[in-house]
């Protein structure tokens, strides 16, 4: 018995260090009114801190996040630590401050939401984070076709007759 659970022990000792599951903490500085980085990438899972808080306060935006993710609002002049599961775009401010632009961006996994968060910031302060987190998206090479998911394009023919407006191919079996 004693040695099944040292077993036990040991493999998840090892799972616990096997390289994806090993979460990481982000740390984001306030200086001056703005936030550092003002977009920060992380993998599900991860923390994201916030630190040197002396006049500030961190929160997430209603509708600038994903969908059923836990919205967070910290108390004022102080550190913070979220940890962030689901995926997605989260823009977030400093109460006191969004008037002078003070907010960020956290991308947790792919941008799923990215759509619905543009659409959610048409003007600034909100606007120009969003920007900068579509610059930083792109920079980076997420995976950002999980956002759009219209109709599938078809795979392209080689110019086919109009004529022929087939959806599925046709089986060419029937040839003489
Ligand atoms: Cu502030």
């Amino acid at each position: 018995m004693k040695s099944v659970r040292f077993l036990l022990g040991s493999v998840l000792f090892l799972a616990s260090f096997s390289g994806s599951t090993l979460a990481a903490e982000h740390v984001v500085r306030a200086v001056g009114v703005a936030f550092k980085p003002l977009v920060v990438l992380v993998q599900p899972g991860d923390t994201v801190k916030w630190v040197n808080m002396p006049t500030h306060n961190t929160e997430s935006v209603e509708g600038m996040v994903p969908e059923s993710a836990t919205p967070w609002k910290s108390v004022m002049s102080a550190d913070f630590v979220v940890t962030l599961d689901k995926e997605g775009v989260y823009i977030y401010k400093c109460a006191p401050h969004i008037g002078l632009g003070m907010g960020g961006a956290i991308v947790v996994g792919n941008p799923v939401n990215l759509d619905a968060v543009i659409e959610a910031a048409p003007k600034n302060p909100y606007k120009r984070i969003v920007k900068k987190s579509k610059k930083a998206i792109k920079k980076s090479g997420l995976d950002t076709t999980t956002v759009q998911k219209k109709e599938p394009v078809p795979e392209r023919v080689e110019a086919a007759p109009d004529s022929t407006k087939t959806t599925t191919p046709c089986p060419k079996s029937a040839e003489p």
